[in-house]
């Protein structure tokens, strides 16, 4: 237990002074206020990855896998988001490879989190992974290639809001959701419903950013790069908070 702890605060301590060495090649300007949320976004991301390895031990086995793999999309978010502000600071450019690579990661993470919470308490198959997998890669690649100009933007749109749909259809009515609704266990139905919600209300900011930003004329790079951020804040930090919630309730509260 202990050497899990040490290893957590050597990995933060090491990413925090990675972070200080970038920061002497980048001066944030203080009207620069889409510079500002990457830097508080990347704050947040380290406390929160922080949290949730530190916690990890506080809770029932079989819910601590979750746990780590929240705090691995946080900190892998933490680790993209000093890159991505390096870009915007110096460039004032929008980071969309560190930003899609960041998400290429995360998201077929965040949908391990459905099946891992789902396997803590029942026995589910291996598919409810693999239907939720190809849709995040389909939303994403297609929405990479939109907004790097590989592709129409409408089309890397269209192409990716199906993705998503099917993700939504995976949770809401397919094997995850009706798995979830016969559990009969409550911490898992309560933090399933409120993961789903994320993915349903949450998630929506992101194709909001990509219209106002390739869709509705000009790249208006300043808002989609604060719809963007705010989206991740909510949906890496909340999202693993919810599952962290529902650990520690079904561990019996906060016992050692
Ligand atoms: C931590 C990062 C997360 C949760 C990123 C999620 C990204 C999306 C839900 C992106 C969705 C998109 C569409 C639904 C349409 C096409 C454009 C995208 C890729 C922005």
């Amino acid at each position: 237990m202990n050497k899990l702890k040490l290893f957590a605060l050597a990995t933060v301590a090491f990413l925090g002074f990675s972070g200080a060495a970038n920061a002497e090649t980048v001066l944030l300007a203080s009207d620069d206020f889409v510079g500002i949320t990457f830097w508080v976004i990347s704050m947040g991301m380290l406390a929160a990855t922080v949290f949730f390895f530190m916690e990890r031990g506080s809770v029932a086995a079989g819910w601590r896998t979750s746990v780590t793999v929240a705090g691995l999309v946080t900190g892998i978010a933490f680790v993209h988001y000093i890159y991505m502000r390096g870009v915007w600071v110096q460039t004032g450019d929008s980071p969309t490879v560190y930003r899609y690579i960041d998400w290429l990661i995360t998201v077929p993470l965040q949908m391990v989190e459905f099946y891992l919470i789902l396997a803590a308490v029942k026995k589910v198959s291996g598919g409810i992974f693999w239907r939720l997998l190809i849709g995040s890669l389909v939303m994403l690649c297609a929405g990479y290639l939109g907004e790097a100009g590989y592709i129409n933007e409408m089309l890397g749109f269209i192409v990716g809001i199906a993705g998503w749909i099917y993700i939504l259809y995976e949770v809401f009515s397919g094997e995850a959701g009706k798995v979830a609704a016969r559990s009969g266990n409550k911490a898992l139905v309560t933090a399933f419903s409120a993961m789903r919600m994320i993915v349903t209300i949450g998630w929506a900011i992101y194709p909001l950013g990509y219209v106002f930003g390739y869709l509705t004329g000009g790249v208006d790079a300043n808002s989609l790069n604060v719809i963007y951020n705010l989206a991740d804040f909510v949906n890496k930090i909340a999202f693993g908070l919810v599952i962290w919630a529902a650990a520690v309730s079904a561990s019996g509260g906060r016992a050692r």
